[in-house]
């Protein structure tokens, strides 16, 4: 498991707030709200723009009603139910996100596959967690800030689910953090659970308004650590240093 990078220092921070940003970020909108796309659909840039995609599997986790289905609508735009219907099983969806890489100004297509699995679903079939920990990319372990015990979870759940040699991202999602009036997780307790596991925490709550700005810090944070992993995979396999994931078994479709 490699250790997470500092925010910006693999790709451009920010970039989504960038003019040279626009025509990459309409390619993911329709009618000013998030395109839905199908299962082999990808945004399709004209030629001088050329960008290609990765794709990624990020499972989502953590008990029933933290938030996994509302946070799984919130990247991918969806509409976030006001109500909670637990998740009866398995419900995937589409995230596509662009990214500046730093080193050579390339520009990537992030395509990921969420896994949102309903946790009484998951007690109740045992192929569920092996199906979703398959091939995974990286885990988000949810919380509710309004709700202790689901933070208290998180340790027991990160043990049980992941193990240290494990080639997956890890990050700590606290949900209905506009709820704060109500919280009953405090600052120092998200401190010290980050010095203790080195897992960042990220903080979601509240309505999307629309734009990137609320989700950008996740998604930015899930590019550039995916994509560190991998070049940590390639160079530790002896590739090049200079490193092209591509060249290991990540898929890349130009
Ligand atoms: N205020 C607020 N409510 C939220 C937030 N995230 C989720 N909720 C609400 O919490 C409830 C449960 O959310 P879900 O996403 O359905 O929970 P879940 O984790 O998918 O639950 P299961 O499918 O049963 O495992 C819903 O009523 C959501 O509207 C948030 O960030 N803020
Ligand atoms: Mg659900």
């Amino acid at each position: 498991m490699a250790a997470p990078v500092p925010p910006g220092s693999i790709i451009v921070a920010d970039w989504h707030r960038s003019p040279e940003s626009r025509e990459f970020f309409k390619k993911i909108l329709h009618k000013k709200k998030r395109r839905e796309f199908g299962l082999l659909e990808t945004p399709v840039m004209p030629p001088h723009l050329k960008a290609d995609t990765v794709r990624y599997k990020v499972f989502i986790s953590g008990k029933s009603g933290v938030g996994k289905t509302a946070l799984a609508a919130r990247l991918a735009g969806h509409h976030i139910p006001n109500l909670h219907y637990e998740t009866t099983g398995l419900e995937t969806s589409v995230v596509f996100w662009p990214v500046k890489l730093r080193e050579n100004c390339r520009v990537l297509f992030f395509h990921f596959q969420l896994w949102d699995c309903g946790e009484n679903a998951m007690r109740r079939f045992d192929h569920m967690l092996p199906s979703c920990k398959e091939q995974v990319d990286a885990i988000l372990f949810l919380f509710s800030f309004t709700d202790h015990g689901s933070f208290e979870d998180i340790s027991n759940q990160m043990s049980r689910i992941t193990d240290p040699s494990d080639r997956v991202v890890r990050f700590v999602v606290g949900t209905k953090f506009d709820l704060f009036m109500h919280t009953d997780v405090t600052e120092s307790e998200i401190t010290r659970f980050q010095e203790v596991w080195g897992v960042p925490v990220f903080r979601v709550g509240g309505d999307v308004s629309g734009g990137f700005g609320e989700i950008a810090p996740l998604l930015n944070a899930l590019a550039e650590n995916l994509w560190h992993q991998d070049c940590v995979h390639a160079s530790s396999a002896s590739l090049p240093h200079v490193c092209h994931p591509e060249d290991t078994s990540r898929e890349v479709i130009v």
